[in-house]
């Protein structure tokens, strides 16, 4: 019913600093190009649009320093990182649903910290969902390429290291235990073995192939406390298949498919639990015709409810996964 469905608040994030390749800043532009406001306004949301933020001013400060050698663009990322802390905070407190349209995935660092000061002051329980085909746990030591997108789960866990991105803020460092990671099929040998070590929940291609997307994201949705939990999903463009997706600059092969996306969206939105969404790596310079914006603006509307292409109704499909069947 229209009248239950919460607000939407829509903030752009046209940043391209923690990525190797330059464009992502042109993301928000391209998903709002793709309809994604009209969208969600469709399905029954009031939908605000915050509009992007404006590019912070930035300086290697001595914080920054010890990380310049590994980090590419740190003082620029720091800046933003900052900026966007900020600005989430602030929105957050407006009620509503977030979708941090980036950008490229280096945001997250900003957003996601954000939410986490939320639920510490509303006592509920950050998940994190990084659906992704890369990990993003490297830190400014195991880093092969110095990207800062590459880091952003590890920041998030409180990798001490990366700590002074944030300048002082302080947020509740997510539990590995409550990170899990959906669609990966790139891990750097370091990553890995900290990934291992730290016990990131992780669902691979390689179990997705073998089990699908619907018995894993069942097992991860059921082991979720429906009472606490706040469910941030960060949905990297790589984790779809590239002949779907082009538009991103780290492409790796066999990702998922259209309709795996899909049911991976069906799944979230049935569960009741999202609070707030990242759509990032978008890189419209590289995209043919515009098809991995409106990719990602479908999902983003399966996500909340309905896809645009297939114009199903909300909430008729399945039994909630919801234990007294409420959605
Ligand atoms: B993305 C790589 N692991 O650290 C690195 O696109 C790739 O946000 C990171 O997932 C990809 O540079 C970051 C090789
Ligand atoms: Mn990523
Ligand atoms: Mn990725
Ligand atoms: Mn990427």
């Amino acid at each position: 019913d229209a009248q239950d469905l919460p607000s939407v608040a829509l903030l752009g994030i046209p940043l391209e600093y923690g990525a190797g390749a330059r464009g992502t800043l042109m993301g928000p532009a391209a998903l709002r190009t793709a309809g994604l406001p009209q969208a969600l306004a469709g399905l029954g949301y009031g939908v605000t649009d915050h509009g992007d933020i404006a590019a912070p001013d930035y300086a290697l400060t001595a914080d920054l320093q010890p990380l310049a050698e590994r980090c590419r663009n740190v003082a620029e990322v720091a800046a933003w990182t900052r900026v966007i802390h900020d600005r989430a905070y602030e929105v957050l407190q407006s009620d509503g649903l977030p979708i941090f349209m980036g950008g490229d995935h280096s945001l997250s660092m900003g957003s996601v910290s954000a939410v986490a000061r939320r639920c510490r002051e509303q006592d509920r329980d950050l998940v994190v969902l990084w659906v992704d085909a890369h990990s993003d746990f490297n830190t400014p030591e195991t880093t092969p390429s110095g990207n800062m997108h590459g880091m952003s789960v590890a920041f998030l866990c409180g990798d001490p290291s990366l700590a002074p991105l944030l300048g002082g803020r302080s947020f509740p460092p997510v539990p590995t235990s409550r990170v899990h990671l959906f669609g990966i099929r790139s891990i750097d040998a370091q990553e890995r073995e900290a990934i291992h070590a730290h016990g990131l929940g992780c669902s691979d291609m390689r179990a997705i192939d073998e089990f699908g997307v619907s018995v894993l994201m069942r097992q991860f949705l059921e082991g979720l406390d429906p009472e606490r939990t706040h469910l941030h999903v960060s949905l990297d463009v790589d984790f779809l298949d590239p002949h779907i997706a082009p538009g991103v600059g780290t492409t790796v092969p066999g990702g998922a498919t259209y309709r795996e996306a899909h049911l991976v969206m069906e799944l979230l939105h049935d569960s009741g639990l999202v609070g707030s969404v990242d759509l990032v790596e978008l890189n419209p310079f590289l995209d043919e015709r515009g098809k991995s914006a409106l990719l990602m603006a479908d999902l983003a509307s399966s996500l909340l409810g309905r896809s645009i292409l297939l114009r199903r109704e909300v909430g008729t499909r399945r039994p909630s996964l919801k234990p007294n069947g409420s959605n």
